[in-house]
C-alpha cells in the first residue's frame, strides 16, 4: 500500500495543478485499480471496464479503483464544493486524507460541501470508487454492464457568502411553469438558500424569450427560502414540434453586488396521459420514439459529452418525438439537448429486476429514495422531462428464478411496499409530471397489484421473439383493455437483436438478421397504431449496447440497436424515418451485401420509401412500385457480376443507389470458391469480405439424415464470427458434395458449446436441441482419413485439406453407424 501511494505522489508530480476559479473542471488524474499497483494517468470521463467487459474471459472486474488530483486554492475563506456528476457506483472522498463523505448509487450527480478540508496552495483530494456487487445498492441485477468509474465529469466550485443551497446534487431551485389557456401561464420560483448570517438580500428573477430579450423581471426582499409567483400572457408553448425556451435567470443581490446565479432553460407546456391518448398542450400526439442506454463502443459509460448529445440529435432525425432513458438517470446534459431539441422524456431510478430480501431490503430501500429524490432534483426543472419512473420488470428474476413460497411473498410484500413510496415521493416531489413502471409481459404486476400503482404503466413486450409471434401483441394490449379499461398504456419496449452481418431469405425468430428486425416492428408499429390507449412506444433500443454476460452474435452486446454500438444506423433506422417524417425522406435501398452468391440471378430487394418510386435495375426501368409499411419487395433480376440499381422518385429524381455484384455459385473456374453455413439459414457476411450462404441455398451439396440443427448463445473464444459457429447441424451421415473434376481445398468448420445456460431474457426461448456432440472422432473425406480435433468448450477449430474427386462427387462421412456435426465448410477449387 505504501509502495503505492509513494508512487502515485511521483506521478502526480507530472499532473499540472488546477487552479479553482468559479467554476473548475477537474480533469487529469492518476489512477489505479486496488488490485493492483499499476498507476496510469487518465482522463475523465473514465471507466476501468473498457477493455475486460468485451474480452474473452467471462464477467469483468467488480472492485475498488482510486483516484488521486491535486487543485490548488488561493482564498481558503471562501466556500468550496465539489461536484460529481456521476462514479459508478459507490464513492469515498478525501481532501488532505481527511474523509469528506460518500455517495451511494451511479448514476445521480452529488456535492460535498469542502471548505472544511482545504488549505491555501495545493491540495490533493482521492476518490475511491467501488462497483462491486452489493445487495443494498440499485440496480442488484440488469442486461447493461455495469462499468466502473468516475465516469462523468467533476468540478470544484466557489461559492460567495450567501448562495444557493445545494440540495441532492442539484440547486435547490424548483421553476413550475403553469399552462393555464394557450396564451397564458403561472411561473412559480421556489428556492432555498444558505445565508448565515441571515443577512437581507434581493432575489431577481428574470425571463428571456428564445431572442434573449427580457419578458419578466420581478424582484423580492428576503433572508432565507423564497418563491416568487408571475403571471404571464402571451407565452410561447413548447412541444416536440416547437421546442420553444425561454430562460430562466435567478440572482441573489446584496448591497448590488452579485453573489450567486441559477440559469435554466425553461417551457412552457401541459400534457395528460389518458386511456384515449397522450395530449401536449391539449393537442392529441402518439408518443413513438426509443430507449437509450448511456454507453458507446469505445468509451464504455465514459463517453464524452458531445458525443451523447449526438444520440440525440439522431433520435430526433429519426423522427421520435419521445424518449425513454432506461434503465437509470443519464448526465444532465441529455435532458437539456431533449429540451432544446424536443424530445419528451421518461426518466427513471435504476431498480431492475429484483429487490432483496432479509435484512439487505431496508438499507436497499433508502438508497432507492435517495436515488428517485436526487433524479428529480437535478431534473426537476427541464420541460422535456414529463414521464418519471422507478422500476423496470421488478419481478423478472422472481418469475425465473422459482424461489420457494415464503421467499416469493417477501419479494412481493418489498416491492410493493418500496413501489407505493416511491410513488408517494414522486407525486410529491414533481407534482405536474406522469409516474410510470415498466413491467415484463407477466400477469404477477396486475395479481400483486403493483401495476396500479403508477399513473401509467409501460409494458416491455418481446412477442416473436423472448416468446410467442409477433401478432400476438395486439391480442395482449386488447385483454389488458378489456381488464383495465382506464389505463394508458406505453409500449415501453420492444425489439429483437440484429446484426447488420446477417441476412435471412426467410427470416425467423433468433436468427439476428436485420430482415426479422424490420419484420418485427412493422407488426410492432401497425399493432400499437391502432390502438388509441396505447399512447406511447420505446424502441427497444436506440443503440447496440454493452451486456457483458450476453453471447450473441456478438458477444459482449444486446443488439437490439436500430443503429450499431458505434452508431452507424441499421436499416431499420431508416424504415423509422419513412414511417416518421415521409414527407423529407428520401426513399433509399435496404442496404444489400455487396454481393449476391447465388445460383440463381434473381434477388428480392427492399426499399424503404413512403412513397411511389421508379426502379432501374441496370438499362431497364421497371413499373412504378407502391409501398406498403413503408417497404417496396421487388424481385429483380441480375447480370453476372456488377449490376447497378437506381430508385427515382415519381418525378425522376435520383434518390439512391445500390451496386450488387452477382458472384455465381459454382466451382467451374480456378479460384471459384463457397462458403457453406450448415447450422442456420443465415447468409453471413464476414469481416473479410467473405459471404457464407446456408447449405440449402446449394444445390450440389446433399446432407444426408441431418435431423438436428443446434444453437447456443455463448461467446465462441477466438473469433469474430460466432454467427458460424454457434450453430450447427448435428447427427449428419453423410455430405455429398457433387464437383466437376479437379483438385479442391476443403475446410471444415466446427465448434464445440453445450446446451446453452438460458438467460433471465430468454425466459420462453425454446430450448436447444440435445444430441450435439455426437461428433466422431474420426471422418472420411473421400478415401482421406482425419482425425477431428478435440475442440475446448465454447472454442471452435478447422481443418484444411486437398482433395480430387475421383467421380465428381466429394463425400464427408463419418465411420459406420456413426454421425457428426458440422458449422461450416469453405471449398475452393485449384
Ligand atoms: C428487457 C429489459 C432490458 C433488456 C431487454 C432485452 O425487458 O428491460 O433491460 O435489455 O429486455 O434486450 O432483453
Amino acid at each position: 500500500m505504501r509502495k503505492s501511494f509513494s508512487v502515485f505522489f511521483m506521478l502526480l508530480l507530472f499532473l499540472k495543478t488546477v487552479s479553482i476559479a468559479q467554476k473548475t473542471e477537474l480533469k487529469n488524474w492518476t489512477f489505479a485499480l486496488s488490485k493492483d499497483t499499476t498507476l496510469v494517468k487518465v482522463t475523465l470521463p473514465h471507466t476501468w471496464n473498457l477493455k475486460d467487459a468485451f474480452d474473452e474471459e467471462p464477467g469483468y472486474y467488480k472492485g475498488v479503483g482510486i483516484y488521486t488530483t491535486d487543485f490548488e486554492i488561493q482564498d481558503n475563506t471562501k466556500r468550496y464544493y465539489i461536484l460529481f456528476k456521476g462514479v459508478n457506483q459507490t464513492a469515498n472522498v478525501w481532501i488532505n486524507d481527511q474523509f469528506v463523505g460518500q455517495h451511494i448509487g451511479g448514476y445521480t450527480a452529488f456535492q460535498f460541501p469542502i471548505s472544511a478540508f482545504i488549505q491555501k496552495g495545493k491540495n490533493r483530494i482521492k476518490v475511491a470508487v467501488d462497483n462491486t456487487y452489493n445487495e443494498q445498492i440499485p440496480p442488484l441485477d440488469a442486461d447493461f454492464t455495469f462499468f466502473g468509474g468516475i465516469y462523468r465529469q467533476v468540478f470544484i466550485e466557489e461559492e460567495k457568502t450567501i448562495y444557493f443551497a445545494k440540495k441532492f446534487g442539484a440547486d435547490a431551485i424548483k421553476i413550475d411553469a403553469i399552462v393555464n389557456t394557450s396564451t397564458n401561464a403561472k411561473l412559480k420560483i421556489f428556492g432555498e438558500l444558505v445565508n448565515k448570517a441571515k443577512q437581507q438580500i434581493t432575489i431577481k428573477f428574470s425571463l428571456f424569450d428564445a431572442l434573449n430579450k427580457l419578458v419578466l423581471q420581478k424582484r423580492t426582499i428576503g433572508r432565507s427560502d423564497f418563491e416568487i409567483e408571475s403571471l404571464l400572457s402571451k407565452i410561447e408553448l413548447w412541444s416536440p414540434s416547437k421546442p420553444y425556451l425561454y430562460t430562466a435567470k435567478v440572482e441573489i443581490l446584496h448591497d448590488d453586488q452579485l453573489l450567486d446565479t441559477f440559469e435554466h432553460k425553461i417551457g412552457f407546456r401541459k400534457f395528460e396521459a389518458t386511456v384515449n391518448g397522450f395530449k401536449i398542450n391539449d393537442k392529441p400526439l402518439k408518443l413513438v420514439g426509443v430507449n437509450r442506454h448511456q454507453d458507446l463502443e469505445g468509451f464504455g459509460n465514459a463517453v464524452p459529452l458531445k458525443l451523447q448529445v449526438d444520440d440525440l440529435v439522431k433520435i430526433k432525425e429519426m423522427g421520435s418525438n419521445f424518449l425513454r432513458l432506461a434503465h437509470y438517470p443519464q448526465d444532465q446534459e441529455i435532458y437539456k439537448a431533449a429540451d432544446s431539441l424536443g424530445l419528451i422524456l421518461w426518466s427513471e431510478t435504476p431498480i431492475v429486476n429484483k429487490v432483496p430480501t432479509g435484512t439487505d431490503y431496508q438499507m436497499f430501500e433508502e438508497n432507492a429514495i435517495t436515488m428517485q429524490r436526487e433524479h428529480i432534483a437535478q431534473n426537476y426543472n427541464h420541460p422535456s422531462l414529463v414521464f418519471i419512473g422507478y422500476m423496470n420488470e421488478i419481478f423478472l428474476r422472481m418469475v425465473f428464478d422459482k424461489p420457494t413460497e415464503k421467499v416469493k411473498m417477501e419479494i412481493i410484500n418489498n416491492s410493493l411496499k418500496l413501489a407505493k413510496k416511491l410513488e408517494a415521493l414522486t407525486r410529491e416531489e414533481a407534482p405536474n409530471h406522469i409516474t410510470v413502471m415498466a413491467l415484463h409481459g407477466n400477469q404477477i404486476y396486475n395479481d400483486t397489484e403493483i401495476a396500479s400503482i403508477p399513473m401509467v404503466i409501460g409494458w416491455n413486450l418481446y412477442y416473436g421473439w423472448y416468446e410467442g409471434v409477433i401478432d400476438e401483441l395486439g391480442t395482449f394490449l386488447d385483454k389488458e383493455h378489456i381488464k383495465f379499461p382506464n389505463r394508458p398504456l406505453i409500449i415501453s419496449e420492444y425489439g429483437v437483436g440484429s446484426d447488420i452481418r446477417i441476412r435471412n431469405n426467410k427470416p425467423q425468430k433468433f436468427d439476428f438478421s436485420e430482415d426479422y428486425q424490420l419484420e418485427y416492428h412493422q407488426g410492432y408499429w401497425n399493432q400499437v397504431m391502432e390502438r388509441d390507449f396505447v399512447i406511447g412506444m420505446t424502441a427497444w433500443n436506440f443503440a447496440d449496447f454493452s451486456s457483458e454476460f450476453r453471447g450473441d452474435t456478438k458477444p459482449h452486446i444486446n443488439q437490439k440497436g436500430l443503429v450499431n454500438y458505434d452508431r452507424t444506423p441499421k436499416n431499420i433506422f431508416y424504415w423509422y424515418k419513412t414511417m416518421l417524417d415521409s414527407s423529407t425522406t428520401k426513399s433509399r435501398f435496404f442496404k444489400e451485401f455487396p454481393a449476391h452468391v447465388s445460383t440463381s440471378n434473381t434477388k428480392q430487394i427492399k426499399i424503404i420509401t413512403n412513397k411511389t418510386v421508379v426502379l432501374k435495375v441496370n438499362d431497364t426501368l421497371l413499373d412504378k412500385l407502391i409501398p406498403r409499411n413503408g417497404i417496396i419487395t421487388q424481385e429483380v433480376e441480375l447480370l453476372e457480376g456488377q449490376n447497378l440499381l437506381k430508385v427515382y422518385s415519381e418525378s425522376m429524381v435520383l434518390e439512391d443507389t445500390l451496386s450488387l455484384d452477382w458472384k455465381k455459385v459454382q466451382l467451374l473456374h480456378k479460384d471459384d470458391k463457397i462458403a457453406v453455413n450448415f447450422g442456420s439459414e443465415i447468409s453471413f457476411l464476414e469481416d473479410k469480405g467473405q459471404i457464407w450462404i446456408p447449405v440449402a441455398d446449394v444445390p450440389f451439396i446433399n446432407t444426408k439424415e441431418s435431423t438436428k440443427k443446434s444453437s447456443t448463445s455463448t461467446n465462441i473464444r477466438g473469433t469474430d464470427n460466432d454467427p458460424m459457429y454457434q450453430s450447427m447441424a448435428t447427427n449428419v451421415k453423410e455430405i455429398e458434395i457433387t464437383v466437376p473434376s479437379g483438385k479442391y481445398r476443403i475446410e471444415l468448420h466446427w465448434s464445440n458449446f453445450e446446451d446453452g445456460k438460458k438467460l433471465a431474457y430468454e425466459l420462453s426461448k425454446e430450448s436447444n436441441t440435445s444430441n450435439q456432440h455426437t461428433i466422431s472422432d474420426i471422418l472420411f473425406v473421400n478415401n482421406t482419413k482425419l482425425k477431428l480435433p478435440t475442440i475446448d468448450k465454447f472454442n471452435f477449430d478447422t481443418i484444411t485439406l486437398e482433395v480430387s474427386p475421383a467421380k465428381n462427387s466429394i463425400s464427408i462421412k463419418a465411420p459406420k453407424n456413426n454421425l457428426f456435426s458440422i458449422s461450416g465448410l469453405i471449398i475452393t477449387k485449384f
